[in-house]
Formats: structure tokens, C-alpha cells, sequence
């Protein structure tokens, strides 16, 4: 088995990503097939319960107020069309939902209580729930918890040097932060970022030394490429190549050898043979359902196809036990 490390150094990072491709990409598939369960992938799907008006300036999203992207701006959904639409998406093959929430930080307010409800009803159809509602306190993150909470996506989106040119209203330190909050309170942490902003590639190397160096490295990394949205000041971006996208994917699969690679956002532009190569590479992970949180996405159909074509399984819910259980509590130890 390979060893979990937290001290991978930003040489031998930037050695492993330099690696030429094809034998990288072979080694990230011996460190994946190291497991038992490698064909099998985990399905997400994510639904916005609050789209729009964010007070954040992340260059690269369409829900920051300041941007003109005319997306659909809309209050909190009633919980209702949540538990409908994780219902669509555990018959879909998803073992999780992921509630996004266009907030800056959480506040403890009426619009908290709904998504603690929403948490709730979600939990009861035996789905993992993850949440994305920006920057938590301690106390928040203990009451998802309490509500059942098995995951939450807190992104470092990019490394910390490069962080003041995409995001100018709150610090890394904020995020490592939250991500601290998120641990101690025992949810699975899933923390990733983007490529494609405009970063160099030891902003992505650097990225990937804070992850693998976290105390704990997150049960899921989530690698997006840039979806470029008309109106953000990132809409002109080339699109990023597949093959960086391997390079990141096979870097972290080698880096955090337990962790969930996810291959996020970009798959509308990716081919099946581009994404087998991403499977290949390491990647035990996707967002599916027609739409991510404002962007279009394979559906459901689309992506069974292709899971039978490459001899893909969906990965059933609470593989690795619910929240707060023992079973939980022991591998968290154990990948210490
Ligand atoms: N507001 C919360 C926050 O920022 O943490 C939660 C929602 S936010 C939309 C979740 C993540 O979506 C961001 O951290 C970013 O990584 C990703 N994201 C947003 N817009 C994107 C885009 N255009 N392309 C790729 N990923 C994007
Ligand atoms: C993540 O890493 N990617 C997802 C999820 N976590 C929240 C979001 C992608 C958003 C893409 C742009 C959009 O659809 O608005
Ligand atoms: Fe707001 Fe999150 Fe979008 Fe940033 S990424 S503008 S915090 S919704």
C-alpha cells in the first residue's frame, strides 16, 4: 500500500507532474488499482439551492453580484424541490447531493434553519448530503453535522500565491480556516480547485502541497476546469488542455493515495475517450445530473452510457459508514 504523506515538498510534486505522460499516468493507475474497489465511481449531484447575488468577486464565477452573467437569480429553494430533485438523482445513480448556496459565509439565520431541514430530508433517503455555503464557524459546522451532514466542499480553487489575482475579498487563511472547522466537527472534507484561471503550474503544484500537507488530506479533491461564463472577468479564458487536466488528476491520485479524485467541472467539453483517460489516471469521481450549479453538465443517460461502455459501477452510499458512526471515526484514524 502506498504511504499516506504529509510532507510532499513542491520539488518532488513538480517532479511527479513533469513525469512524461504516459508513464504517469501509468503509475497513477497502479496507485488507484492498489485498491480494491478502483472500478467503482462515485456519483454527485449538485443543486443550487441559492443561485446569485453573491457579495464574493471570484474572478471566475457567474453568481458574484457585481458581474452582468444573467443568471437565474433565485432565493432559497423550498425544501420540497431539494428532496424532488435528490430523488431524480438517486434514481439517476448519484449517492450524494451536493446543496450549493452563493453566500460569502454561512449566517445564523432563518435561511440556515431551511438548509439544516433540507440537510435533514435529504438524509433521510439514504443519500450522502454535502453542502457548499461558503465560509463556516465552528458552531455551524457542528450543527451540519448534528443534522447529518456527510461532506462539505470548501475549494482552495487555487495556490496561495496566485489567490489575491482570482479572489480579492477574503484571504486563503479564511478557507484553510473553514476547512479546520469542517474537520473538527468530523465531515468529510472535500476541498479541490480549478485549473484553466490563468495560473501557472506551480500555482497548481503549490495548490496541490497545501492540500497533501493538511493535517488530514481531504476524503474528496475535486479537479474543475474553467468553466469560462460570459460577464465574469475570466470569460475570455482559453480552454484548459485534457492532458493538464490528467496532469492534475494523476498528480493528486499519486500525492493523496486515499483520497477521492474528482473529475468536476469541463466534462460537456471532454470527449468519453478524454474522460476514460481521466478515469484511467486516477479519477474515482463525477458530478452528473444535466446541470452543475449554473453550467450544463452530462446527464444522467449520457453517463451511464459511458459507464457501461468503460465497465464503470456506481459507488453505493455510505460505503465508508455515516457520519459521526465509528466505523467513520476508525478510518479517520487509521489514514492519520
Ligand atoms: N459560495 C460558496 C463558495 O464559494 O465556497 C459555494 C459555491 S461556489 C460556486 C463552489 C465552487 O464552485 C467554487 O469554489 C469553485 O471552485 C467552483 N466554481 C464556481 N464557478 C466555476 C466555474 N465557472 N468553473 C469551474 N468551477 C467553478
Ligand atoms: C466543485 O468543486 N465544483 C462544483 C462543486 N464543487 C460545488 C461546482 C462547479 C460549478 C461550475 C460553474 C457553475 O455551474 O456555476
Ligand atoms: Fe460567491 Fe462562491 Fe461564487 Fe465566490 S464562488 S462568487 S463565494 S458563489
Amino acid at each position: 500500500m502506498n504511504e499516506v504523506r504529509h510532507d510532499w515538498t513542491k520539488e518532488e510534486i513538480s517532479e511527479i507532474y513533469h513525469t512524461p505522460l504516459l508513464d504517469l499516468i501509468y503509475r497513477a493507475a497502479t496507485v488507484h488499482r492498489e485498491n480494491k474497489d478502483y472500478a467503482e465511481v462515485q456519483i454527485s449531484s449538485l443543486i443550487s439551492v441559492k443561485t446569485g447575488g453573491c457579495p464574493e468577486d471570484c474572478a471566475y464565477c457567474p453568481q458574484a453580484a457585481r458581474y452582468q452573467t444573467g443568471v437565474n437569480v433565485h432565493a432559497i429553494l423550498p425544501k420540497e424541490e431539494v428532496v424532488a430533485a435528490a430523488q431524480k438523482a438517486k434514481a439517476g445513480g448519484a449517492s450524494r447531493l451536493c446543496m450549493g448556496a452563493a453566500w460569502r459565509e454561512v449566517r445564523d439565520n432563518r435561511d440556515f434553519d431551511k438548509v439544516i431541514e433540507m440537510v435533514q430530508a435529504v438524509n433521510e433517503l439514504d443519500m450522502e448530503v454535502c453542502c457548499t455555503l461558503g465560509m463556516l464557524t465552528e458552531s455551524q459546522a457542528q450543527r451540519l453535522a448534528d443534522a447529518g451532514l456527510y461532506a462539505y466542499n470548501h475549494n482552495l480553487d487555487t495556490s496561495e500565491e496566485d489567490y489575491k489575482r482570482i479572489i480579492t475579498t477574503r484571504t486563503y487563511n479564511d478557507r484553510l480556516k473553514t476547512l479546520e472547522h469542517v474537520r473538527k466537527a468530523k465531515i468529510s472534507v472535500c476541498s479541490g480547485g480549478i485549473i484553466g484561471l490563468g495560473e501557472t503550474v506551480e500555482d497548481r503544484i503549490s495548490m496541490l502541497k497545501t492540500l497533501s500537507n493538511l493535517p488530514k488530506h481531504p476524503e474528496s479533491v475535486p479537479v474543475n476546469a474553467l468553466v469560462p461564463v460570459e460577464g465574469t472577468p475570466l470569460a475570455e479564458q482559453p480552454r484548459v488542455s485534457v492532458w493538464d487536466m490528467v496532469r492534475m488528476i494523476a498528480t493528486a491520485r499519486i500525492i493523496m493515495p486515499r483520497t477521492v479524485v474528482r473529475l468536476s467541472a469541463g466534462r460537456t467539453e471532454m470527449s468519453t475517450v478524454e474522460q476514460a483517460l481521466c478515469f484511467m489516471a486516477g479519477a474515482s469521481s463525477i458530478f452528473a445530473g444535466e446541470k452543475l450549479l449554473t453550467t450544463p453538465n452530462p446527464s444522467f443517460d449520457e453517463d451511464m452510457a459511458m459507464f457501461e461502455l468503460l465497465g464503470l459501477t456506481p459507488r453505493k452510499a455510505f460505503k465508508n459508514g455515516r457520519p459521526n458512526q465509528q466505523e467513520v471515526k476508525e478510518e479517520a484514524a487509521a489514514a492519520l
